[in-house]
């Protein structure tokens, strides 16, 4: 890693040489795997691009927190997650929506305000959550997290064989909440995976201006929590151990804390970029653009004759006319009715937790158990 073009922990500076990433391999991944990551990644960039290209005509309603240059990371946890499972994302939501929901109409509808979104056209790109699809947003930062670890408390007491993933940022480590919920995930042994996209920033600040120790998994692992890192640009890696991780969830091994180190290209929020209020260095951008994941992986895949660069052409076309198309639709979808927010943020009445209890009572749930988590409510 050159000096000071990157705050990224030294673990992977052996795995730079000349400024470039040599650390990529595809052993032990099949074809047909590498090419997902592949098409996982393009769609997730072009979506963006499209986003970031139509904002200036004022027809989305909401802010957008782009996610490009980080794509590899998603793109992992795609291929690992499944339907019966449920993900909570921070704000920048566009490569943890694509890795739990896949479809982009739900999405571009949602950002566009429109009845057929996702949240019904009233949460925008940083709120969105997908009930249908498991997938929850609507907490900036941090809050999240403690919600996934309920959750996944919540599955572990009614024997429910699927896990709870939080997606978050290196900001959010900041946070209490982010090591309440590693202590007790940890003595729980809950099934949770806590996914840190790390991009050195939180809005404005680096890493290094807010932590003592930059090594976030080391300090993951002193509460008895699995916790590994790796290089986030590197789609095959970051592949390799999200499912590996998230394999030893699903037996029962306990939590565990994933950390991809990339970068995001985008300003902070919104597509007109933030670079001039210099908070980082444009050697250290030109690093990661460098290292783009979407073309570190296109190299080897055309390198290792895994693929032709006609397909490659071919698949971004077809992406193209599927994001043209959803646009043209959500341009043309309905907005819904005026919402009455107080009724959506407020319970003016709790008969569904009366309703919960007596369930719990009649299935035999007794709070003077062990796995009675200890009242008062
Ligand atoms: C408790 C709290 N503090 C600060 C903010 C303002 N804020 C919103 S996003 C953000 C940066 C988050 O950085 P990170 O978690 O690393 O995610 P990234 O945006 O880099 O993906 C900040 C400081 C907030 N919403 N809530
Ligand atoms: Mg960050």
């Amino acid at each position: 890693m050159p000096n000071g073009v990157c705050t990224m922990n030294s673990n992977f500076s052996q795995l730079i040489k000349d400024g470039r990433y040599i650390g990529m391999s595809l052993d032990g991944v099949d074809g047909d795997t590498v090419w997902q990551l592949y098409v996982f990644m393009q769609r997730l960039r072009l979506l963006e691009n499209a986003i970031a290209a139509l904002y200036s005509e004022q027809q989305m309603r909401c802010p957008v927190h782009f996610c490009d240059g980080q794509e590899a990371i998603s793109a992992g946890l795609a291929l690992a997650i499944r339907d019966s499972d449920h993900l909570f994302s921070h704000h920048r939501t566009h490569g943890f929506y694509l890795a739990k929901c896949r479809e982009f109409k739900p999405l571009i509808d949602e950002i566009y305000g429109r009845i057929s979104g996702a949240s019904g056209g009233v949460a925008g790109s940083q709120d969105i959550s997908y009930c249908e699809m498991n997938f929850h947003g609507g907490a900036i930062l941090a809050g999240s997290i403690g919600i996934a670890a309920g959750v996944a408390r919540a599955m572990q007491i009614k024997n429910i064989p699927a896990l709870a993933f939080a997606g978050f940022g290196d900001g959010a480590v900041d946070e209490g909440v982010f090591w309440e919920t590693v202590n007790y995930a940890a003595l729980q042994k809950l099934p949770l995976v806590l996914v840190c996209e790390n991009n050195g920033y939180s809005a404005f600040s680096p890493q290094n201006k807010r932590q003592a120790v930059m090594d976030i998994s080391a300090k993951v692992r002193a509460f008895g929590m699995q916790a590994h890192s790796f290089f986030g640009n590197d789609a095959v890696e970051s592949h390799r151990v999200i499912s590996q991780a998230v394999g030893a969830v699903r037996r029962g091994e306990g939590p565990v804390f994933l950390e991809g180190h990339t970068f995001r290209w985008s300003g902070h929020v919104g597509p007109e970029g933030d670079d001039q209020y210099q908070y980082r260095s444009m050697q250290e951008l030109a690093f990661w653009k460098d290292n783009c994941p979407i073309k570190l992986l296109e190299e080897k895949m055309l390198e290792e004759g895994l693929v032709k660069q006609q397909a490659i052409d071919d698949l971004v076309r077809q992406i193209g006319q599927e994001l043209d198309q959803a646009f043209a639709e959500a341009k043309q979808s309905p907005f819904p009715e005026p919402v009455d927010w107080h009724a959506m943020n407020y319970a003016t009445q709790t008969p569904k937790a009366d309703e919960l209890l007596a369930e719990e009572k009649s299935s035999g749930f007794d709070q003077n158990q062990d796995l009675a988590i200890p009242g008062p409510y």
